[in-house]
Formats: structure tokens, sequence, C-alpha cells
């Protein structure tokens, strides 16, 4: 299997995962997943041919970890990026290190300074618990900024802290306070 291949299916399950199941008629139950053979049935009819054994490579080698498959090999989530409504991963509350680091573009950084970080369309705000992490994150919107971020401080105030199943930081609204500019 070529990785252009595999990277152009991990393109196409991120959308319908994270995004837009209805896309391929799929519904995503309350926790986020998806039954696989109806993912490859519709997938199939939408025209991206998808076989079982390419779906499993894909979940293996992709390079974030970026999805997981159930135990009982049935069904198929997404573990974190998530802007679909209804869908609540379960994750459970974890005490942040003392800081964690957001990766943007330097576009952002004036907004950012004035309204602190906000999730936009996604349910969480996402921060990475090392600097050469989130420089790859803030090259996808420009020339990347890398913002330190009081995670330990801002938990201590009550705002909740998750880590996801492929180890990105996920959190509520991050207030200027919070936010060190480089
Ligand atoms: C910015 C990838 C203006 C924020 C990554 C970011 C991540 C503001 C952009 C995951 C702002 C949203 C998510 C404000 C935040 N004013 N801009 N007040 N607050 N922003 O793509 O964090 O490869 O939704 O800085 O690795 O870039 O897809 O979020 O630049 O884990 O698995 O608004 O996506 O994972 O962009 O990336 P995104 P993100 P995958």
């Amino acid at each position: 299997i070529d990785s252009n291949q595999t990277v152009k299916v991990s393109k196409f399950l991120s959308l319908i995962l994270r995004h837009s199941p209805a896309t391929i008629k799929l519904k995503l139950d309350e926790n986020g997943w998806a039954d696989i053979d109806e993912l490859l049935a519709g997938a199939a009819k939408h025209g991206t041919k998808i076989n079982r054994k390419l779906l499993e490579a894909v979940v293996a080698d992709n390079d974030k970890k970026r999805f997981t498959i159930s135990d009982d090999g049935k069904r198929i989530r997404a573990n974190q990026g998530h802007s679909v409504k209804g869908v609540d991963l379960e994750l459970a509350p974890v005490t942040p290190p003392d800081v964690l680091y957001h990766g943007t573009a330097s576009r952002f950084t004036a907004s950012i300074r004035d309204q602190g970080l906000i999730p936009g369309t996604r349910h969480h705000v996402h921060l990475s618990a090392d600097t050469a992490t989130a420089v790859s994150v803030g090259r996808r919107h420009g020339v990347p900024v890398v913002l330190t971020i009081n995670a330990l401080a801002l938990h201590e105030q009550g705002q909740l802290f998750f880590l996801s199943a492929n180890g990105v930081w996920l959190t509520g609204p991050v207030d200027k306070r919070f936010i060190a500019f480089p």
C-alpha cells in the first residue's frame, strides 16, 4: 500500500469521523464510534473504495495515531479533532503539566492577544506537550508561532484538561492571561 493512498484515506476518515459523517449518510454514536461495515459501504457508494485491510493499515501506520478500532474490531472512531455535534469521547479530566504549547500562525496572534484562544469549530482548543509538535501544527496555517500556555495555573482556576488517546491535549477557551507570546 503506497503512502499517497494511506494519506488520502486518512484525510477522508478525518472528514467523515470528525466533521461530516452525513457526507456518506453515516451515523456516529454518542461516543463518536462508527460501524466499520457501514463506513466502508457508505464510502464505496460515495466513490471512495476502502477495504478492511487498507483501513487497518491506515489506522496502524497513521503518523499521529488519529483513529482507534474498538477491541471487538467492529467500530472505529477519531481520537480527537471533532467538530460534529453530540459526540463525547468520555475522556477523563487530567492534571496538565506546568506548561503546554499551542502552535498557531503569525497572522492569528493579534486576534489571540485580544480574545485568547478559542476552539473555533472544534470541540476543544488543541495543545501540544512539546514545541516541535506545536511548530508543525502552526505551519498548517502559515508562518508558525508557538505560544506557551500556563496550563497548570489555568487548571488550578478550575478549567478541565483532557489527554486524547493519541497524546493531544484538549481544553476549553484559554484566557489571554494564561498565554505567553514569544
Ligand atoms: C486559531 C491537527 C484567531 C488557532 C493538529 C488555530 C491539532 C485563533 C486556528 C488539530 C484564535 C484553528 C487542531 C483567536 C485560536 N483568533 N485565531 N482568538 N484562537 N485561533 O485547525 O489547533 O493533523 O481548528 O491558533 O495537529 O490548528 O488534523 O486547530 O491556528 O491537533 O490530526 O485558529 O488538528 O491534527 O485551527 O489544530 P484548527 P489547530 P490533525
